[in-house]
């Protein structure tokens, strides 16, 4: 494998503002190679178990409202260092605190629709990885 691998989504704010070709420029030109990709869009019971570490949290139905409110990018990322180099690339949660040039700072509506998702960890990448794409939908 040509580096590891973290999984994104381009969440429904960015889609709806017609950012998809935008962000995945962003991604290709940092050097990630894409493995697996779709189109698709989360419902109610995908979204609480994606995001089920946050249940506690007083955001969680509003996240899980807002990532099934429209079309989603899902996708598998490959790159030396993939996780932490894609999590610098997006940027931090709320894009008011998102270093410039990042693709929150230029994408993001707010700290809740914040254009995209990165994995936190290596383990969390594998976990969100298979959670989305089954082994014979990730190319090469
Ligand atoms: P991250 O996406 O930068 O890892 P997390 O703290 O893991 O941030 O939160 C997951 C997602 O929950 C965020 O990307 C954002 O969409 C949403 N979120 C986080 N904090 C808030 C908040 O204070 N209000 C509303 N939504 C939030
Ligand atoms: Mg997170």
């Amino acid at each position: 494998m040509a580096g590891n691998r973290t999984f994104t989504m381009i969440k429904p704010d960015a889609v709806e503002s017609k950012n998809i070709g935008n962000i995945l420029q962003m991604i290709t030109d940092a050097g990630f190679s894409i493995k697996a990709m779709k189109l698709t869009q989360l419902t109610v019971e995908q979204a609480k178990k994606f995001y089920e570490v946050h249940s506690e949290r007083p955001f969680y139905m509003e996240l899980v409202e807002y990532m099934t409110s429209g079309p989603i990018v899902a996708a598998i990322l490959e790159k030396d260092n993939a996780m932490a180099d894609f999590r610098t690339l997006i940027g931090a949660t709320d894009p008011a605190e998102a270093a410039p040039n990042t693709i929150r700072a230029k994408y993001a509506e707010s700290k809740a629709k914040n254009a995209v998702h990165g994995s936190d960890s290596d383990e969390n990448a594998a976990i969100e990885c298979a959670f989305h794409f089954s082994d014979a939908e990730i190319v090469g």
